[in-house]
């Protein structure tokens, strides 16, 4: 028996257009493999020349020391992560370039250009110095998307205190255990952000947590909406008036290249969540190289990655990865779909961006919205789409490259983790040729394998589980506070080796397909299906923008399949579209995929990042909550929402 069965037959194959190969970084496959080979056989090699592109204020004398499963990364050196961020950018003609251009959701717009952000970051170093905070010091960082959170995170980093983000749109009782967990000391906030139109009050959430948080001794709060708030005198501070008289000087700390940069809290499969630790040298290497060569990054490129800086992509890809490179960085505040569903083309349009990076969830709803909204603006300013978060259905992939990229644009589906800290499977995209819904080949370093459970590597097309074999630059160093769950968690299933997960599988070409979390393998009759290939069939067919599938324990099958699904806009869903999309999935796949239920929903419930909670919906399938047929999903995506325990 098969660890997990794939029966996925997609087959489409997109070279990279010639006009983009010839601007490219790495400009053909065999190129790449030269680079890939090198770092492989001699990891410490390549990463020791690669680390070059860094400013270190003084060298490593051992690039990796590997003590299983505990690694550091250029041992003995000293660097400064903002300092390589901005400092270093500024003896170039980059000093006046934009580094960060904000649009928040009412539409203002502001630039920072790297003098200004360097600027900026100083002063509010400075200003936590005055509040106590200490190199090695936790300050939590509770925000919206505005310059200030960027300037918050690269603030700590100049002084070597550890942040942690927690998403602006978590509970106060979610930022209390997480903030906790830290023993922060500080906290940086806003008056409110702008969502949707409508405002969501963080500094009153900070105030309901803060009393329950002992270590927090200030709170620093930016005045973004003008609210009349409540200030604690003694604990609370308006940005502003703090940072108006800071001094702008403030020298980049010189910091092993082990120092804690970041706590970012992911949620397990138990409760506590698990505050996933990320440190300077290695991090800063990893996603500031695959930043350049996956988005194959240039000077005149804006660049706009939507995720919010809750999340991991919002700490590598629309902060610290950009500004290492010199790059113009776009930051927008609010909901794609307001005040219309059109809003982040006309973003593109507007600042002429070259190159954006979305979730497969954000991409099924522009489907679902239709293709009437990109149609309306000019986006032929993009010549690069990525996507992260969820395996992508080679439908919406065909979607993004046709209606988006104008058949034009490269598309870079790039996997990886908060634990990974960078990109990891990843095509490069004026080398690799392209599978809609496959990641393509492993990063520069990775030794990445899919096995079965003992271990062994499993055939080509088989699924299986996706490990990585070698320890790579950006890796979590460890679980904050308890090392013991860090081994348990990652390093013992297969010792030694990096558990992700993930079902995944290799083809003939050795491209990674992944299949969707091992925890969500439905086993039917004997064949363990993994839930992406059975929910791209279902989101395959034209009626359907979305969909999920989980097991349901059956008596004689062990378990029966069971769909959610959203229909497109202007579809009424119907038990002949049941009949339809259940003979559809057989067509696609075959017999032992056929859904035995499909209940129609508006709405998945989603975690914070956009990944649908399917733990939630096999409860909700196996009747441990009932619910009516067409009894529409919202109010459990809403609990959800509220799950503190969720990303
Ligand atoms: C960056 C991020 C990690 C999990 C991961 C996968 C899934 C992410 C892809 C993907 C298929 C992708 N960090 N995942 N990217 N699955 N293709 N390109 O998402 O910690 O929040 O999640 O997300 O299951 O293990 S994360």
């Amino acid at each position: 028996m098969t660890d997990i069965e794939s029966v996925q037959k997609e087959g489409r194959v997109f070279e990279p257009p010639q006009g983009f190969r010839d601007q490219a970084h790495i400009k053909s496959l065999a190129e790449f493999r030269a680079l890939y080979d090198r770092s492989i056989q001699d990891p410490e090699g390549f990463w020791a020349e690669q680390a070059k592109t860094l400013v270190w204020q003084k060298p490593w004398s051992q690039v990796l020391e590997w003590k299983p499963p505990f690694a550091k990364w250029f041992v003995g050196g000293k660097l400064n992560l903002s300092e390589n961020c901005l400092d270093r950018h500024l003896a170039t003609w980059r000093r006046n370039k934009a580094a960060i251009v904000w649009e928040g959701e009412p539409g203002e717009t502001r630039t920072l250009t790297y003098l200004q952000l360097h600027r900026e970051v100083c002063r509010f170093a400075n200003v936590l110095k005055e509040l106590g905070v200490a190199t090695g010091d936790r300050v939590g960082i509770y925000m919206p998307m505005i310059p200030e959170a960027a300037v918050a995170m690269l603030a700590c980093a100049r002084i070597g205190a550890t942040h942690s983000v927690v998403f602006g749109g978590f509970s106060a009782e979610a930022l209390r255990d997480r903030m906790n967990d830290a023993q922060a000391k500080v906290i940086v906030t806003a008056d409110g952000a702008w969502r949707r139109g409508a405002v969501v009050k963080l500094k009153a959430a900070v105030d309901a947590a803060v009393p329950a948080i002992p270590s927090v001794k200030s709170v620093v709060v930016v005045k973004r909406l003008g609210d009349d708030i409540p200030m604690s005198a003694g604990r609370d501070h308006w940005w502003h008036e703090l940072v108006e008289a800071a001094s702008a000087d403030c020298p980049p700390v010189a910091l092993d290249s082990e120092h804690p940069l970041f706590i970012l809290y992911t949620s397990g499969t138990t409760g506590k969540p698990k505050g996933v630790v990320h440190t300077t040298g290695g991090y800063l290497l990893q996603t500031a190289l695959s930043t350049k060569y996956v988005f194959d990054l240039k000077d005149e490129d804006t660049f706009w990655c939507t995720a919010d800086i809750g999340w991991v992509t919002g700490h590598s890809y629309v902060v610290f990865g950009p500004l290492a490179n010199g790059a113009t960085t776009l930051m927008y505040e609010g909901a794609p779909n307001w005040p219309e569903p059109d809003r982040f083309w006309k973003l593109i349009a507007k600042h002429r961006v070259s190159i954006f990076y979305t979730a497969p969830t954000a991409i099924r709803a522009f489907i679902r919205w239709g293709e009437q909204w990109p149609r309306k603006h000019d986006l032929s300013s993009l010549r690069l789409l990525g996507t992260v978060g969820e395996p992508i259905n080679p439908e919406a992939w065909m979607w993004y490259h046709a209606v988006i990229g104008a058949s034009r644009c490269p598309i870079v589906d790039t996997w990886w983790q908060t634990e990974t800290g960078g990109m990891m499977i990843t095509p490069i995209p004026g080398a690799i040729a392209t599978k809609p819904g496959s990641g393509t080949l492993p990063f520069f370093g990775v030794v990445a394998a899919v096995v079965d459970k003992d271990g062994k590597e499993v055939p080509v097309g088989d699924g299986g589980y996706l490990v990585i074999q070698k320890p790579w630059p950006s890796m979590l160093r460890t679980i904050y506070g308890d090392p013991e769950r860090y081994a348990e968690t990652y390093w013992k299933r297969f010792p030694g080796i990096y558990f992700t997960g993930d079902g995944a599988r290799r083809d003939k070409d050795g491209y990674f397909w992944i299949m969707g979390r091992v925890d969500d393998v439905i086993n039917v009759a004997g064949h363990r299906l993994g839930t992406a290939e059975v929910e791209s069939a279902l989101v395959s067919h034209p009626r359907v923008a979305e969909a999920a599938v989980v097991g349901r324990p059956d008596e004689l099958k062990g378990q029966a399949l069971v769909a959610f699904v959203t229909v497109k806009q202007g579809q009424q869903p119907s038990d002949a579209v049941r009949a339809e999309l259940k003979e559809h999935v057989v067509k696609e796949i075959g017999a032992i995929a056929r859904p035995d239920e499909i209940r129609f929903s508006e709405a998945l419930p989603k975690t914070r990042s956009g990944k649908i909670m399917r733990r939630l919906l096999r409860d909700i399938a196996s009747g441990k909550e009932t619910l009516g047929d067409t009894t529409t999903l919202e109010d459990y995506s809403v609990l959800a929402k509220l799950r503190e325990d969720e990303e």
